[in-house]
């Protein structure tokens, strides 16, 4: 062959790789630290801090592991707002940054854990349909029925986090895939699980599944939760 002809081979064959590379969503997997596929081995340290397993919680939830079809999910974002929104799942992890931390849940049954975090921030959700000014609370629904709430200035405030990973993995079913929320200084059972909706209201006074129970509205940290 000439040496011209083997230029142009060459050139065809890496145009072709290029081509196939982008086509096949390669390059965004690589780029975005959310990305659906990348492959997850669960870490136990993070910038030097010791990690407790996605294997060490207890489950008690109300009623058990939630079996999520991620094809049909669709994460609801509704009431006060100027429109109604449903996100998909790989909407949400790849239309917001994503964000990760080291954050601590503590049940109000004594036991903590001690996990990576990674998600999107719930107030750039609620930013993305725009809030009605009488929103001032926040209710989160879950799969199962659970529900729970929050003052709005709590979610705007904060940089609160929607993970769809922890440990550097995506959430086990038993754990709340494909969402759930680390109510950062919150007791265990403002972290609900299984998230399917976020509703904007004007009630404060709206009481979640425990909270309704007899826990603490508020469910802070540092106070009683009785
Ligand atoms: N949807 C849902 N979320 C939930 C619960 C639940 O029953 N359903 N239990 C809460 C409680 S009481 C705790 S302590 C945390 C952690 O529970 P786990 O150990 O069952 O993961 O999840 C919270 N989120
Ligand atoms: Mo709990």
């Amino acid at each position: 062959m000439k040496p011209g002809l083997i230029l142009i081979l060459i050139l065809i064959g890496l145009v072709a790789i290029v081509w196939i590379y982008t086509l096949t969503g390669l390059s965004s997997q690589i780029n975005e630290p959310g990305s659906l596929e990348l492959p997850g081995k669960e870490i136990r340290e993070y910038e030097g801090e010791p990690l407790n397993s996605a294997a060490d919680f207890r489950e008690n939830s109300i009623r058990g592991p939630q079996k999520v079809d991620i094809s049909t999910y669709q994460l609801s974002i509704y009431g006060l707002v100027e429109q109604d929104k449903n996100i998909s799942y790989p909407d949400v992890l790849h239309s917001f940054p994503s964000f990760r931390k080291v954050v601590t849940i503590h049940c109000v049954e004594g036991w903590d854990v001690t996990l990576l975090w990674e998600g999107v921030m719930v107030r750039d959700l609620i930013r993305k349909v725009g809030l009605k000014p009488e929103a001032n609370t926040v209710i989160f629904h879950a799969v199962d029925g659970y529900s729970t709430s929050f003052p709005l200035t709590y979610i705007m405030d904060n940089p609160i986090l929607l993970a769809y990973r922890m440990n550097n993995e995506t959430l086990p079913e038993e754990r709340g895939y494909p969402f759930e929320l680390v109510a950062e200084d919150k007791w265990g059972y403002k972290w609900i699980k299984w998230v399917s909706g976020i509703e904007l209201t004007d009630d404060p006074s709206y009481h979640g599944y425990w909270e309704s129970r007899g826990y603490n509205n508020d469910g802070d940290l540092n106070r009683s939760f009785f």
